[in-house]
């Protein structure tokens, strides 16, 4: 089943944090969506993310934001084909190729070496820190955590998804089986493509109003990944999100959720990031994670140059 899109976002209210009038206007469908004007998302959106356990919020991520992924992500495949470069699996580093194939070209006449899946400490750096930390990205937590006590969670990957790949196809999972022990706490999690997603080229499935139910038995998938058992999965009803560059899927920490396979010939982009409330934040998520926004204790706000020295310690080539 595909999923209608949630038109929750207007990206011209969320730089305008600071009106506070309280509005109404009618959607395309004739639908009323009532306003709070210091909030990036209506309060249909919030409503919606709380009760179905998932939020598309389409064109609410801006250019800006989404062009630091993509240098940090072109950053990483760079250095990825170098390497195989530099071990001879490829003669030369392909570099006229579109961003969308050159990785899956590369890869193919490299002989399809085994490379980091979900890339985090390889694509630690400036522009990284700055995505997650930008303010609309911040202003969406914000509404659908419930305060502006926001810390960005440490767990993030990219996704450089290649075709015909069964390794990194994400099997059915909620998030917080990565993380047992907190897995009450609400932790938001934002996918967002960098290419246009379909059920073709490995959108995301997730089933809904399941966020406030049980959390799953752990289950070694054939993949490596996390995921659920066969009878598990059996009780599933996916839903497809299909999604252009600059929508946003949220949901939290107990929705079930997986990618399906990419069956197109271009590299599926992704990145997945996560946000939760300051106070009372994961062990886990705060280990790499850092203070997005603190009105009460603003200097709690770390600079990139304090963030780095969290990631010290963590050699390149792991999570
Ligand atoms: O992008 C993918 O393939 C999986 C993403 C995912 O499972 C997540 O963001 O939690």
């Amino acid at each position: 089943m595909r999923a209608n899109a949630v038109q929750g976002f207007t990206g011209t209210r969320c730089y305008d944090r600071q009106a506070t009038t309280a509005g109404a206007e009618p959607n395309c469908t004739g639908q009323t969506l009532t306003w709070n004007l210091d909030m990036a998302l209506n309060t249909e959106s919030i409503a919606e993310y709380h009760e179905r356990g998932w939020l598309l919020a389409r064109n609410a991520v801006p250019a800006d934001a989404l062009e630091l992924a993509r240098v940090a992500l072109q950053r990483w495949t760079d250095q990825t084909i170098a390497k195989w470069v530099g071990q001879g699996l490829l003669p030369d580093a392909l570099v006229a190729e579109s961003f969308e194939r050159r990785l899956v070209v590369a890869w193919n006449r490299a002989g399809k070496p085994r490379y980091v899946r979900s890339p985090r400490r390889d694509i630690v750096c400036r522009e990284i820190f700055e995505f997650l930390a930008h303010p609309v990205l911040v202003d969406i937590a914000q509404d659908l955590l419930g305060t502006p006590e926001v810390s960005v969670n440490g767990i993030f990957n990219a996704r450089p998804k290649l075709p015909d790949q069964l390794w990194t196809n994400t099997p059915w999972h909620q998030d917080a089986q990565y993380y047992r022990d907190a897995a009450n706490i609400h932790i938001l999690s934002m996918w967002m493509p960098l290419v246009r997603v379909t059920e073709h080229n490995s959108c995301l499935q997730v089933a809904e109003r399941m966020q406030n139910g049980m959390l799953f038995d752990n289950f070694e998938d054939e993949t490596g990944f996390i995921g659920l058992t066969r009878e598990d999965r059996a009780t599933l009803r996916g839903i497809s999100v299909e999604m252009d560059p600059g929508d946003v899927l949220c949901f939290p920490q107990k929705t079930p959720h997986r990618a399906l396979p990419n069956m197109s010939d271009a590299v599926r982009w992704s990145v997945d990031i996560r946000f939760e409330a300051t106070e009372g934040a994961s062990d886990i998520g705060k280990r790499q994670g850092f203070v997005a926004r603190s009105p009460a204790h603003p200097s709690s706000v770390p600079s990139y140059e304090q963030w780095i020295t969290q990631w010290e310690h963590i050699p390149p080539g792991t999570y």
